[in-house]
């Protein structure tokens, strides 16, 4: 940690003295927090920033980049896949970056400002997020903590890149980010139900909903939703106002026996992973109560909807404190995202999933944005199809054919990982692929499907037998 703090310090030294600089981040929750944090900081420091999102960093967007830029390019959420292509550029890059590195063996004393977790022995997965990475730096470049108050986006950006799911809670870095937070105030933790939309949605749509572990009968099946709140003797609508009770307005004695009904429903259905359900949750504590705001999965969702309709400049503006115009706009954009998830699992369910040896797959063509159909596939696992198998989605993009995929926890625990799997099938197929073990993505040739998916099939099958 202590040489990851110095790198830091080396970077925010650099930085300071700027009075411009540039600044490139991904086009994801985390992105978008890393963005707000550092961006923060910066302009804090008195210094301008000029921020751009891209989906991806290749060699494309670099020269793009790199020709307009000169001076110092701060790139949040990404860069170190490029560092060896960005030399030949005029401007000075500082990464804070937090994905494996193509070459994360090799040393990188020839960049003095080169931050990645996984250079220091920390595991850049799920124990420190690109958001992370940039309050790390943002620390370096202020006195006096000024800037320990920006901990609660590290959180929202850790959450939005799913670094809480593997142990059910932050670990590493991202705890001692969470304890700074904690002790500052500004988030609360708890145990609690691990089920998306504790804060906004009525409690029979957050169960209908609930995809990890999947409940039988009740994923995905509003008739046996009601069934369960009845059964255990939950009313669903408020008796003062008839509102939609919200998770947030149970008592801890009725959460207490819905949780206990869920954990018994499970065992009576021999679900594997029950303990799944039961995890650590976030509150943001200074956000009002009920809002998308308040809770950090929830936040992260909110961001990564501007960011997949092209209005990550809105999402960068709520992540640094706007709760005027752009969180008006990231409301009507959050609706719009809704529908587009409610037609996107229809069309999956009208069109069919096709079930292969070790996977199985839908194409939706360009009836799906190619934005949204990794979330479309995460859904459709756990209602429409076999359960057991990774689900790979495909859409069509401006560079041929989106792939993303996503894959239940118990293959990961039997040898899966979607990244490898999809990189390497991809690569047969002059395509590219990334991510993580249970969700990946990547992009292959239009007419290279049937190729690819024989390919993924055999690949995928290698790891789990
Ligand atoms: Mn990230």
């Amino acid at each position: 940690m202590k040489r990851f703090e110095d790198t830091a310090k080396r970077c925010a030294d650099r930085v300071r003295e700027e009075q411009k600089v540039r600044l490139v981040s991904h086009i994801d929750a985390d992105g978008l927090a890393s963005a707000a944090i550092a961006t923060k900081a910066i302009e804090r420091a008195g210094i301008r920033v000029e921020v751009d999102f891209v989906k991806q960093l290749d060699e494309l967007v670099l020269d793009r980049i790199g020709r307009s830029a000169s001076g110092v390019v701060i790139f949040t959420d990404l860069g170190s896949s490029m560092i060896g292509e960005m030399a030949k550029y005029a401007f000075t890059p500082i990464i804070l970056d937090h994905h494996i590195p193509p070459d994360v063996d090799s040393d990188t004393e020839n960049f003095d400002f080169h931050l990645n977790p996984h250079f220091f022995g920390i595991n850049g997965s799920y124990e420190l997020s690109g958001s992370g990475v940039a309050y790390i730096f943002a620390q370096m470049l202020a006195e006096n903590h000024e800037n320990r108050d920006l901990a609660d986006m590290a959180i929202v950006g850790a959450v939005g890149d799913l670094q809480d799911k593997k142990y059910r809670q932050l670990v590493g870095v991202n705890r001692q980010i969470l304890e700074e937070a904690s002790e500052l105030g500004i988030i609360s933790y708890e145990k609690d139900l691990r089920i998306f939309g504790r804060q906004t949605r009525p409690i029979q749509r957050m169960l209908q909903y609930s995809s990890e572990p999947h409940l039988p009968g009740i994923t995905g099946d509003e008739r046996g939703c009601l069934d369960f709140f009845s059964r255990v003797g939950i009313s669903l609508k408020d008796a003062d106002d008839m509102r939609w009770r919200r998770w947030i307005d149970l008592t801890p004695d009725e959460k207490q026996r819905i949780v206990s009904g869920l954990v018994e429903h499970c065992v009576k259905h021999g679900v594997d992973g029950v303990e799944r359900l039961i995890g650590e949750v976030y509150t943001l504590s200074r956000e009002p109560v009920g809002s998308e705001l308040r809770d950090a999965t929830e936040f992260s969702t909110l961001l990564n909807s501007t960011a997949r309709y092209g209005e990550a400049q809105i999402g960068l503006r709520i992540a640094m404190g706007d709760r005027e115009e752009a969180y008006k706009r990231s409301k009507e954009l959050l609706r719009e995202h809704r529908r587009n998830l409610t037609a996107g699992v229809n069309f999956v369910k009208e069109t069919g999933i096709t079930v292969l040896k070790n996977i199985q797959y839908f194409n939706a063509g360009d009836h799906i944005k190619e934005t949204i159909v990794g979330i479309i596939a995460g859904m459709s696992v756990n209602t429409l199809s076999k359960e057991n198998l990774p689900i790979v989605g495909f859409a069509k993009c401006d560079d041929g054919l989106k792939v993303s995929a996503r894959a239940p926890y118990s293959l990961v625990k039997r040898g899966l990982n979607l990244a490898d799997a999809i990189t390497a099938s991809a690569k047969e197929v002059n395509g590219f692929g990334g991510g993580h073990d249970i969700a990946a993505g990547g992009v292959i040739p239009e007419n290279q499907m049937e190729r690819f998916l024989v390919m993924l099939d055999e690949e995928v099958g290698k790891q789990i037998n």
